[in-house]
């Protein structure tokens, strides 16, 4: 099961049933793109949402920061997320024991499992944080993320913090399927975890808080992530959502199919 195969071919293999969709989904779509959305205002999420939809697999939402949160939000992300052929991934770190963070998960303002596609997980409380996500999510067919590595300057996730955390990952492989991680997480071809890596540029290399831009180049070929992650490169001028969301599903795309070129050899 090589991991630089192609993603139609990965669907094909996948174990894990979130993996495939996801998998199909970049595959019919040619797109490895997810855009991060952090705006504040619920009409100004849903007109990025449909602006990048076309271009997108994945559409990953902060859904704490919109301040005029309802119900109604969600539907409409949902029903965006059926018009142009996308999965949402409330990116919530979920970081407590088990107990509580099922009910962070199902429960509350937001009902996170009831609509998002995708969600993460810190491993830093141990497995109890899996187990407990799981009894909420696999039965709705969600699929779940650890967070082995992240993208910002002097993070703590490196050595053996994000080797166990891949440990955690096979040892719960029905309902985790991939990492949030810079780097390609599986050693062996025998196993295929889906990375997604934020922390993408192409313009500036920092922002001055912490975070720290890599190009789609390095990223997907140079480190063997699968998907990109994009935010302010993208929503941050508001008259180039469309045009900038081309266009970094184009470096995405060709750093994928370099990628495929180079393995085929
Ligand atoms: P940016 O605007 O492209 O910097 O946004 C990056 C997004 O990815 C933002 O939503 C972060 O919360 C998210 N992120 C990250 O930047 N780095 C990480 O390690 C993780 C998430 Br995990």
């Amino acid at each position: 099961m090589n991991t630089y195969k192609s993603y139609g071919d990965r669907a094909k293999q996948h174990p894990n049933a979130c993996a495939r969709a996801l998998l199909e989904l970049m595959e019919r779509k040619q797109t490895n793109l997810s855009v991060a959305v952090d705006v504040t205002k619920k009409d100004e999420l849903l007109s990025i949402a449909d602006a990048v939809g076309p271009y997108v697999c994945v559409l990953k939402t902060h859904i704490d920061i919109v301040e005029d949160f309802d119900s109604d939000l969600v539907e409409q992300l949902q029903l965006l997320s059926k018009k142009h052929d996308f999965m949402i991934f409330e990116d919530r770190k979920f970081a407590d024991i088990g107990n509580t963070v099922k009910h962070q998960y199902a429960n509350g303002i937001y009902k996170i499992a009831s609509w998002s596609h995708i969600t993460n997980a810190h491993t830093v409380p141990g497995e109890g944080i899996i187990k407990g996500l799981a009894e909420v999510g696999l039965p709705l067919g969600r699929g779940l993320l650890l967070l082995a590595e992240m993208s910002s300057k002097g993070a703590l996730t490196k050595g053996s913090y994000t080797t166990e955390s891949v440990e955690m990952a096979r040892r719960n492989k029905d309902f985790v399927f991939g990492f949030i991680a810079q780097h390609k997480m599986n050693e062996s071809d025998d196993e295929d975890f889906i990375v997604m890596s934020p922390g993408v540029g192409l313009d500036v290399k920092g922002d001055g808080l912490g975070q720290q831009y890599r190009t789609p180049h390095e990223v997907i070929v140079e480190s063997g992530g699968d998907i990109i992650i994009v935010g302010r490169g993208i929503y941050g001028n508001p008259d180039k959502v469309e045009e900038q969301a081309k266009r970094y599903r184009q470096a995405g795309w060709d750093a994928y199919l370099e990628r495929v070129r180079l393995h085929q050899k």
